[in-house]
């Protein structure tokens, strides 16, 4: 006799929920941090020298960052020098100014905001700390840069629950309480609208979108709210009479393939109707693995080469080790250096064969480095491998021969005059 189960019927595929995270004001929510005394005020970040808080802290050494009067605090009608905003608060999107910005336009739009450097370290501490709290809830995460990730709810406990809400609820809560900051959380049946959502409800909101509200709550949005629409596509829409996302559903695909290209137009139209299956992608192959070293102190290319030197030797070794463990190996070698006044210089080298050993790098790293000035002090520098590939993958380089802990080091004219030879 057939034995009957209480239940025969399959149950339905779970729907589709992914949720695209998005950190509110990021770099300034990270400096508001360390000074909250300054929630609330208008503050943007830009400028790109550290100068603006050495300042303050020294001459308030005797208190904790927190108790530093808000009056101390550098505005933006008194800054000098160029630079453009990375990011601004709330208070201070009041005025018009925002990412991008020049901090001249910015000072006239709204010149008694307090203007803040970026601390690049603290940010990206903060982006791992985010990221780390979300994987603990959902752990299909999808790292979209510095302060943003898609998440797929679709399989994770509760993930359905009012459409994903409850999840998006939680996971807020969780990184709220363990960092103090905010995000805002969009939950869709795919990315591309998960992404335009997690905009909707700005800062510290959610916001649900299901299939059926496509028409409702995506089709009136400007052609540049999706992610894939960029100023040039904007513009010939724009001719073509074409404003909203709506606008551009309406049109038969053919027409938009004929316009915009076969496979541009086809996924014009496709995500205007909102479709889109792209997976929630948890972990890409790495491009490059680099290891970087922020000095304590300032560093100078020839007063102090010798320790300049060891850290270099070091970096190159780690790199090594990294690609070793996991299995890679790469043929451009670059470095990178952060002078004491926040520029940024790369250079890289890629070389005929894969390698993987930290002789090799340190040499090619070396050449690198004479190609770049060495008169201001540093505050950083950073080794990296690229193009890499599995190590099996590929023909392995001859076995490098036993790595040696000595470098020479040379002063030569070239280091007088400030390009360094010593490494
Ligand atoms: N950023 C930058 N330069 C830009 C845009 C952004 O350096 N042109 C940096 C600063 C931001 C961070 O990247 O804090 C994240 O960018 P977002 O576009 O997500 O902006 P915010 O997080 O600052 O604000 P929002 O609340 O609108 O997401
Ligand atoms: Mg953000």
């Amino acid at each position: 006799m057939r034995r009957r189960y209480p239940c025969e019927v399959p149950a339905p595929a779970p729907i589709r929920r992914i949720a695209h995270l998005d950190m509110d004001a990021f770099f300034a929510s990270v400096e508001l941090l360390r000074y909250p005394q300054l929630k609330g005020l208008p503050i943007v970040i830009g400028g790109g020298r550290r100068r603006v808080d050495e300042i303050i802290s020294q001459k308030y050494s005797d208190r904790p960052p927190s108790e530093i009067p808000p009056a101390a605090f550098p505005l933006l009608k008194d800054y000098v020098g160029r630079g453009v905003i990375t990011t601004a608060t709330y208070a201070a999107r009041q005025f018009g100014v925002g990412s991008a910005m020049g901090m001249m336009k910015a000072a006239k739009l709204a010149p008694d905001a307090l203007v803040l450097p970026v601390d690049f370290e603290e940010v990206r501490r903060y982006s791992r700390q985010f990221k780390s709290i979300i994987r603990e809830i959902a752990p299909v995460v999808e790292d979209r840069g510095v302060d943003e990730v898609y998440i797929d709810f679709t399989e994770v406990p509760g993930g359905q629950r009012e459409g994903g809400r409850v999840l998006a609820r939680l996971i807020q809560k969780a990184i709220h309480e363990q960092t103090g900051l905010t995000c805002s959380i969009g939950v869709a049946p795919n990315k591309l609208i998960a992404k335009m959502a997690s905009e909707f409800n700005k800062p510290n909101g959610i916001s649900v979108v299901f299939e059926a509200d496509v028409q409702a709550k995506i089709w009136p949005l400007a052609v540049r709210k999706i992610n894939g629409i960029g100023p040039k596509a904007e513009v010939k829409l724009h001719k073509l009479h074409l404003h909203t996302i709506g606008d551009i559903a309406a049109q038969d695909r053919q027409w938009l393939v004929d316009n915009f290209g076969k496979a541009y137009g086809a996924w014009m139209h496709d995500a205007a109707w909102g479709r889109d299956d792209r997976p929630v992608v948890t972990e890409s192959e790495p491009v490059s693995m680099s290891r970087e070293t922020t000095f304590d102190r300032d560093l100078h290319a020839v007063r102090d080469r010798a320790e300049l030197g060891a850290i270099f030797t070091d970096l190159c070794a780690q790199v090594a080790s990294d690609l070793q463990r996991k299995g890679y190996v790469g043929k451009t070698i670059g470095i990178k250096l952060r002078y004491d006044d926040f520029r940024i210089a790369t250079r890289d080298q890629t070389i005929d064969r894969y390698i993987c050993d930290a002789r090799t790098i340190r040499q090619v790293a070396g050449q690198c480095l004479k190609r770049v000035p060495l008169d201001r002090r540093l505050r950083l520098i950073g080794v990296r491998v690229g193009k890499l590939e599995k190590a099996g993958a590929v023909a392995q380089p001859p076995a490098a021969k036993e790595a040696d802990a000595t470098y020479e080091m040379q002063g030569t004219a070239e280091a007088a005059r400030g390009n360094l030879d010593l490494f």
